[in-house]
C-alpha cells in the first residue's frame, strides 16, 4: 500500500525547493540573463535577505512559471523579481498568477535588435489590473533595493527598520 508521503507532488516544480522559501524569488527568462541579474543577488546578500534564483522562461516553460508564481506566497516568498530580455513576458505572467508584488527588470539581450527597448515596453505596458513595477534597463540592483524597501514595510524581515510611530 502506498503511503501519502510517497505520492508524487501535484506541483513537480516544488520538488526542487526547500520547504520554506526565501523572502525574495528572483526569476530569469534564460541562462543568458544570469550575469545581468547578479547585482540583485549581491545586493540582497549584502542586506542578509534570503533569496533564490531560478531560470524559468515564460515562453519556453510557461507551466513551470505558473506553478512557481502560484505557490510562491505559500512558501513564504514576499516579493518576486523577474528579469527578462526581448519580448519580456516573464514579470507579467508571474503577476497573473500571484498577488505578491512583482518587480520587472528589463534586460539588454545580445539577441535583441532593439537594444532593450523591446523588454522595457513589454514590462512597462501591463494592462489595467495586473501591475508590475519596472526598474531601469539592466536595473537589477535597483530591483533588489526596491524589494528590500517593500520587505521593510511593517518590519517585514529580521533587522529591517521599525515602522515609524505616530507622533503624540
Ligand atoms: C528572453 O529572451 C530571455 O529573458 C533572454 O533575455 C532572451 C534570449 O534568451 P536566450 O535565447 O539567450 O535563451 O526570453
Amino acid at each position: 500500500m502506498s503511503r501519502p508521503e510517497d505520492a508524487p507532488l501535484p506541483l513537480p516544480v516544488l520538488e526542487e525547493f526547500e520547504e520554506a522559501g526565501p523572502l525574495v524569488g528572483i526569476l530569469i527568462g534564460s541562462e543568458s540573463d544570469r550575469d545581468a541579474m547578479e547585482p540583485a543577488c549581491e545586493e540582497l546578500g549584502e542586506r542578509a535577505i534570503s533569496f533564490e534564483l531560478k531560470v524559468l522562461s515564460a515562453h519556453r516553460d510557461p507551466r513551470a512559471v505558473a506553478e512557481y508564481a502560484s505557490t510562491a506566497a505559500l512558501r513564504g516568498v514576499r516579493v518576486i523579481i523577474a528579469g527578462a530580455g526581448m519580448a519580456a513576458a516573464l514579470p507579467g505572467v508571474i503577476a497573473a498568477y500571484t498577488d505578491l508584488p512583482v518587480i520587472g527588470v528589463p534586460l539588454v539581450s545580445s539577441k535583441s535588435a532593439l537594444g532593450g527597448l523591446d523588454a522595457i515596453l513589454a514590462i512597462v505596458q501591463m494592462p489595467p489590473g495586473v501591475p508590475v513595477a519596472c526598474v531601469s534597463l539592466n536595473g537589477a540592483r535597483n530591483a533588489a533595493i526596491l524589494a528590500a524597501k517593500i520587505l521593510g514595510q511593517g518590519g517585514g524581515y529580521p533587522g529591517s527598520p521599525r515602522p515609524p510611530t505616530a507622533q503624540a
